[in-house]
Protein backbone atom coordinates (compact mmCIF):
# COMPACT_ATOMS: atom_id res chain seq x y z
CA UNK A 1 0.00 0.00 0.00
CA UNK A 2 1.32 2.96 -0.87
CA UNK A 3 1.20 6.85 0.80
CA UNK A 4 -1.81 7.82 -0.79
CA UNK A 5 -3.69 4.26 -0.53
CA UNK A 6 -2.10 2.57 -3.82
CA UNK A 7 -1.88 -0.98 -4.28
CA UNK A 8 1.14 -1.40 -6.21
CA UNK A 9 2.02 -4.94 -7.96
CA UNK A 10 5.37 -4.99 -10.01
CA UNK A 11 5.16 -6.83 -13.24
CA UNK A 12 7.92 -9.24 -13.50
CA UNK A 13 9.64 -7.44 -16.08
CA UNK A 14 11.86 -4.98 -17.01
CA UNK A 15 8.52 -2.51 -16.94
CA UNK A 16 5.31 -1.97 -15.49
CA UNK A 17 3.15 -2.13 -12.58
CA UNK A 18 -0.42 -2.79 -11.99
CA UNK A 19 -1.97 -0.48 -9.78
CA UNK A 20 -4.76 -1.34 -7.62
CA UNK A 21 -6.86 0.88 -5.10
CA UNK A 22 -7.99 3.71 -7.60
CA UNK A 23 -10.13 3.98 -10.47
CA UNK A 24 -10.34 6.79 -13.35
CA UNK A 25 -13.54 8.00 -13.04
CA UNK A 26 -14.41 10.69 -11.44
CA UNK A 27 -10.59 11.78 -12.02
CA UNK A 28 -8.08 11.01 -8.86
CA UNK A 29 -7.30 13.30 -6.53
CA UNK A 30 -3.96 15.99 -6.80
CA UNK A 31 -2.19 13.74 -4.72
CA UNK A 32 -3.35 10.38 -5.99
CA UNK A 33 -2.25 11.79 -9.70
CA UNK A 34 1.34 13.13 -8.18
CA UNK A 35 1.74 9.27 -7.02
CA UNK A 36 0.84 8.04 -9.81
CA UNK A 37 2.61 10.36 -11.98
CA UNK A 38 5.67 9.21 -9.83
CA UNK A 39 5.19 5.43 -9.69
CA UNK A 40 4.95 5.82 -14.07
CA UNK A 41 8.23 8.09 -13.77
CA UNK A 42 9.61 4.82 -12.14
CA UNK A 43 7.83 1.85 -13.98
CA UNK A 44 7.37 3.17 -17.54
CA UNK A 45 4.17 2.28 -17.39
CA UNK A 46 0.92 1.44 -15.29
CA UNK A 47 -2.42 -0.67 -15.72
CA UNK A 48 -4.98 -0.01 -13.88
CA UNK A 49 -7.26 -3.11 -14.66
CA UNK A 50 -11.48 -2.69 -15.77
CA UNK A 51 -12.03 1.04 -16.71
CA UNK A 52 -14.56 0.94 -19.23
CA UNK A 53 -14.17 4.78 -19.73
CA UNK A 54 -16.76 6.72 -21.98
CA UNK A 55 -14.10 9.03 -24.42
CA UNK A 56 -15.45 12.11 -21.88
CA UNK A 57 -14.18 10.20 -18.87
CA UNK A 58 -11.24 9.01 -20.86
CA UNK A 59 -10.39 12.70 -21.59
CA UNK A 60 -11.44 13.55 -18.29
CA UNK A 61 -8.56 11.40 -16.80
CA UNK A 62 -5.99 12.07 -19.51
CA UNK A 63 -6.75 15.81 -18.19
CA UNK A 64 -5.65 15.51 -14.70
CA UNK A 65 -2.13 14.19 -15.64
CA UNK A 66 -1.59 17.79 -18.24
CA UNK A 67 -3.04 19.15 -20.99
CA UNK A 68 -5.21 16.59 -22.66
CA UNK A 69 -5.52 18.77 -26.17
CA UNK A 70 -2.27 20.96 -26.44
CA UNK A 71 -2.14 22.89 -29.19
CA UNK A 72 1.59 21.67 -30.41
CA UNK A 73 0.01 18.41 -29.99
CA UNK A 74 -3.28 18.57 -32.06
CA UNK A 75 -1.60 20.62 -34.99
CA UNK A 76 0.40 17.38 -35.88
CA UNK A 77 -2.33 14.98 -34.77
CA UNK A 78 -4.48 16.46 -37.76
CA UNK A 79 -1.44 15.74 -40.31
CA UNK A 80 -0.95 12.14 -39.02
CA UNK A 81 -3.40 10.52 -37.20
CA UNK A 82 -6.42 11.74 -38.57
CA UNK A 83 -5.99 8.23 -40.91
CA UNK A 84 -6.36 6.01 -37.74
CA UNK A 85 -9.13 7.95 -36.39
CA UNK A 86 -11.75 6.17 -38.52
CA UNK A 87 -14.23 4.09 -36.61
CA UNK A 88 -17.56 4.32 -38.20
CA UNK A 89 -20.34 3.06 -36.87
CA UNK A 90 -19.07 2.12 -33.07
CA UNK A 91 -21.19 2.52 -30.03
CA UNK A 92 -19.63 5.63 -28.01
CA UNK A 93 -17.35 6.30 -30.68
CA UNK A 94 -17.89 10.04 -31.73
CA UNK A 95 -15.17 11.34 -33.77
CA UNK A 96 -15.92 14.52 -32.93
CA UNK A 97 -13.59 15.06 -29.91
CA UNK A 98 -9.51 16.66 -30.77
CA UNK A 99 -7.04 14.17 -29.00
CA UNK A 100 -9.56 10.96 -29.04
CA UNK A 101 -7.76 8.46 -31.31
CA UNK A 102 -8.72 4.67 -31.74
CA UNK A 103 -6.32 2.16 -32.79
CA UNK A 104 -8.13 -0.47 -34.49
CA UNK A 105 -6.99 -3.59 -36.03
CA UNK A 106 -9.07 -6.71 -37.44
CA UNK A 107 -11.49 -8.04 -39.86
CA UNK A 108 -13.84 -5.11 -41.37
CA UNK A 109 -11.69 -2.66 -39.93
CA UNK A 110 -8.03 -1.70 -40.83
CA UNK A 111 -6.22 -4.55 -40.50
CA UNK A 112 -2.30 -3.09 -40.61
CA UNK A 113 -0.14 -5.56 -40.79
CA UNK A 114 1.97 -3.34 -43.10
CA UNK A 115 2.02 -0.43 -40.45
CA UNK A 116 5.58 -0.19 -40.46
CA UNK A 117 5.96 2.40 -37.87
CA UNK A 118 4.05 1.39 -35.32
CA UNK A 119 5.50 -2.20 -35.12
CA UNK A 120 8.55 -0.32 -34.65
CA UNK A 121 9.97 0.95 -31.60
CA UNK A 122 9.48 4.44 -31.14
CA UNK A 123 8.96 7.08 -28.63
CA UNK A 124 5.46 9.20 -29.63
CA UNK A 125 6.17 12.84 -31.64
CA UNK A 126 9.76 13.62 -30.78
CA UNK A 127 9.83 15.84 -33.57
CA UNK A 128 7.63 18.31 -30.90
CA UNK A 129 10.08 20.41 -29.44
CA UNK A 130 8.59 19.59 -25.89
CA UNK A 131 8.56 16.00 -25.69
CA UNK A 132 5.21 14.38 -24.56
CA UNK A 133 4.46 13.19 -21.23
CA UNK A 134 1.57 10.82 -20.98
CA UNK A 135 -0.31 8.36 -23.28
CA UNK A 136 -3.22 7.51 -21.98
CA UNK A 137 -4.95 4.21 -23.40
CA UNK A 138 -8.04 2.21 -22.69
CA UNK A 139 -8.67 -1.11 -24.14
CA UNK A 140 -11.97 -1.40 -25.49
CA UNK A 141 -12.07 -4.75 -27.37
CA UNK A 142 -9.55 -7.20 -26.68
CA UNK A 143 -8.05 -9.95 -29.06
CA UNK A 144 -8.74 -13.60 -27.88
CA UNK A 145 -4.47 -13.79 -28.84
CA UNK A 146 -1.69 -11.34 -30.05
CA UNK A 147 -1.91 -8.00 -31.08
CA UNK A 148 0.23 -7.11 -27.25
CA UNK A 149 1.76 -3.53 -26.99
CA UNK A 150 5.78 -3.71 -26.40
CA UNK A 151 7.52 -1.01 -23.71
CA UNK A 152 11.28 -1.15 -23.66
CA UNK A 153 12.52 0.48 -20.32
CA UNK A 154 15.16 3.14 -21.73
CA UNK A 155 16.27 4.09 -18.18
CA UNK A 156 17.22 0.78 -17.22
CA UNK A 157 18.66 0.65 -20.67
CA UNK A 158 20.85 4.03 -20.32
CA UNK A 159 21.73 3.04 -16.71
CA UNK A 160 23.01 -0.39 -17.97
CA UNK A 161 25.28 1.27 -20.62
CA UNK A 162 28.97 1.71 -19.05
CA UNK A 163 30.70 4.76 -17.54
CA UNK A 164 32.38 6.26 -20.18
CA UNK A 165 29.46 5.59 -22.53
CA UNK A 166 26.88 7.26 -20.05
CA UNK A 167 29.20 10.34 -19.45
CA UNK A 168 29.59 10.73 -22.91
CA UNK A 169 25.91 11.24 -23.47
CA UNK A 170 25.72 13.67 -20.95
CA UNK A 171 25.35 16.93 -22.88
CA UNK A 172 24.68 15.30 -26.45
CA UNK A 173 22.43 16.32 -28.37
CA UNK A 174 20.54 15.07 -31.86
CA UNK A 175 18.40 16.73 -34.33
CA UNK A 176 15.12 14.76 -34.58
CA UNK A 177 13.49 15.36 -38.24
CA UNK A 178 10.66 14.25 -39.40
CA UNK A 179 10.28 16.58 -42.05
CA UNK A 180 9.94 13.45 -44.96
CA UNK A 181 6.85 13.07 -43.39
CA UNK A 182 5.02 16.55 -41.79
CA UNK A 183 6.99 19.22 -44.15
CA UNK A 184 6.39 22.37 -42.22
CA UNK A 185 7.03 21.16 -39.02
CA UNK A 186 10.50 22.47 -38.20
CA UNK A 187 13.48 19.99 -37.02
CA UNK A 188 14.10 20.02 -33.48
CA UNK A 189 17.24 19.18 -31.31
CA UNK A 190 17.03 16.85 -27.69
CA UNK A 191 19.06 15.35 -25.78
CA UNK A 192 20.19 11.71 -26.56
CA UNK A 193 19.87 10.81 -22.70
CA UNK A 194 16.64 13.09 -21.48
CA UNK A 195 16.87 13.95 -17.90
CA UNK A 196 13.38 12.84 -16.16
CA UNK A 197 12.02 16.11 -14.56
CA UNK A 198 10.45 13.81 -11.84
CA UNK A 199 12.88 11.05 -11.22
CA UNK A 200 16.18 13.06 -12.11
CA UNK A 201 17.01 9.76 -13.55
CA UNK A 202 17.71 9.68 -17.35
CA UNK A 203 16.86 7.44 -20.47
CA UNK A 204 17.61 7.88 -23.89
CA UNK A 205 15.35 9.26 -25.64
CA UNK A 206 13.42 8.09 -29.01
CA UNK A 207 16.82 7.15 -30.34
CA UNK A 208 15.36 4.16 -33.03
CA UNK A 209 13.10 7.04 -34.63
CA UNK A 210 16.21 9.05 -35.70
CA UNK A 211 18.89 6.36 -35.44
CA UNK A 212 20.27 7.18 -39.21
CA UNK A 213 21.31 11.08 -37.83
CA UNK A 214 24.02 11.96 -35.93
CA UNK A 215 24.68 13.21 -32.95
CA UNK A 216 25.96 17.05 -32.82
CA UNK A 217 29.47 17.33 -33.25
CA UNK A 218 30.50 13.31 -33.73
CA UNK A 219 32.33 12.18 -36.82
CA UNK A 220 29.41 9.90 -38.70
CA UNK A 221 31.79 6.63 -37.77
CA UNK A 222 31.09 7.65 -34.46
CA UNK A 223 28.01 8.36 -34.48
CA UNK A 224 26.99 5.17 -36.44
CA UNK A 225 28.82 2.83 -33.97
CA UNK A 226 26.87 4.67 -31.13
CA UNK A 227 23.65 4.39 -32.43
CA UNK A 228 24.18 0.90 -33.11
CA UNK A 229 25.22 0.87 -29.33
CA UNK A 230 22.28 2.38 -27.93
CA UNK A 231 19.36 0.87 -30.43
CA UNK A 232 21.22 -2.97 -29.97
CA UNK A 233 19.47 -3.60 -26.85
CA UNK A 234 16.15 -3.60 -28.56
CA UNK A 235 15.81 -6.54 -30.58
CA UNK A 236 16.69 -8.89 -27.89
CA UNK A 237 14.18 -7.57 -25.38
CA UNK A 238 16.40 -7.28 -22.44
CA UNK A 239 14.34 -4.47 -21.32
CA UNK A 240 11.18 -5.23 -22.37
CA UNK A 241 7.56 -5.44 -21.43
CA UNK A 242 5.41 -7.58 -23.29
CA UNK A 243 1.36 -6.18 -22.78
CA UNK A 244 -1.43 -8.65 -22.99
CA UNK A 245 -4.50 -6.31 -23.60
CA UNK A 246 -7.64 -6.95 -21.41
CA UNK A 247 -10.72 -5.21 -21.82
CA UNK A 248 -10.95 -2.03 -19.86
CA UNK A 249 -7.69 -1.94 -19.00
CA UNK A 250 -6.46 1.46 -18.78
CA UNK A 251 -2.46 1.91 -19.57
CA UNK A 252 -0.29 5.32 -19.35
CA UNK A 253 3.10 5.05 -20.12
CA UNK A 254 5.57 7.89 -19.49
CA UNK A 255 6.60 9.08 -23.37
CA UNK A 256 10.19 10.15 -21.83
CA UNK A 257 10.85 7.37 -20.77
CA UNK A 258 9.83 3.82 -22.33
CA UNK A 259 9.60 3.25 -26.08
CA UNK A 260 7.03 1.27 -27.51
CA UNK A 261 5.71 -0.68 -30.87
CA UNK A 262 2.55 -2.84 -31.56
CA UNK A 263 3.62 -6.46 -31.31
CA UNK A 264 2.96 -8.83 -34.01
CA UNK A 265 -0.30 -9.22 -36.01
CA UNK A 266 -3.02 -11.63 -34.86
CA UNK A 267 -4.76 -12.40 -38.01
CA UNK A 268 -8.40 -12.71 -37.53
CA UNK A 269 -8.48 -11.24 -34.07
CA UNK A 270 -10.05 -7.56 -33.52
CA UNK A 271 -8.40 -5.21 -31.04
CA UNK A 272 -9.73 -1.65 -30.53
CA UNK A 273 -7.92 0.89 -28.10
CA UNK A 274 -8.84 4.41 -27.68
CA UNK A 275 -5.42 7.09 -26.78
CA UNK A 276 -5.38 10.33 -25.03
CA UNK A 277 -2.11 12.24 -24.94
CA UNK A 278 -1.55 14.43 -22.00
CA UNK A 279 1.30 17.06 -22.17
CA UNK A 280 3.17 18.25 -18.54
CA UNK A 281 5.49 20.63 -19.40
CA UNK A 282 5.59 23.16 -16.58
CA UNK A 283 6.58 26.54 -18.77
CA UNK A 284 10.26 27.10 -16.97
CA UNK A 285 10.80 23.33 -18.67
CA UNK A 286 9.25 24.18 -22.02
CA UNK A 287 11.55 27.55 -22.64
CA UNK A 288 14.72 25.57 -21.35
CA UNK A 289 13.75 22.55 -24.08
CA UNK A 290 13.24 25.66 -26.44
CA UNK A 291 16.46 26.72 -26.02
CA UNK A 292 17.94 22.59 -26.65
CA UNK A 293 19.04 22.42 -23.30
CA UNK A 294 18.33 19.39 -20.77
CA UNK A 295 15.75 19.79 -18.18
CA UNK A 296 16.97 20.53 -14.98
O1 LIG B 1 -0.87 -0.43 -31.39
C1 LIG B 1 -0.08 -0.48 -30.44
O2 LIG B 1 0.02 -1.47 -29.70
C2 LIG B 1 0.83 0.69 -30.19
C3 LIG B 1 0.20 1.94 -30.64
C4 LIG B 1 1.09 3.12 -30.55
O3 LIG B 1 2.15 3.19 -31.09
C5 LIG B 1 0.65 4.27 -29.75
O4 LIG B 1 -0.37 4.18 -29.06
O5 LIG B 1 1.30 5.33 -29.83
FE1 LIG C 1 3.14 5.20 -30.71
Amino acid sequence: MTQTGLELRPFDAPAGAEVGGVSASPPPSEDVVAELKRLIAEYGCIVIRDQHLTEDEHVAFAEAFGEANVPWLNAVELDTLARIKELPGRPGYTGARPGVVYFVNGPGYRDTPDDGYLQGWHADMTHLQVPLSYAVLNAVETPRYGYETWLSNQTRAYEALDAETRARLDGLFITHSFQHVFPRLPPVVHPVALEHPLSGRRSIYGIPGVADACPLGLDATEGAALMEKLTGHLEPGTFTYKHTWRAGDLMIWDNRCVLHRRGPQAKGQTRILRRVMAGDGSPQQVRTLLQGLPVH
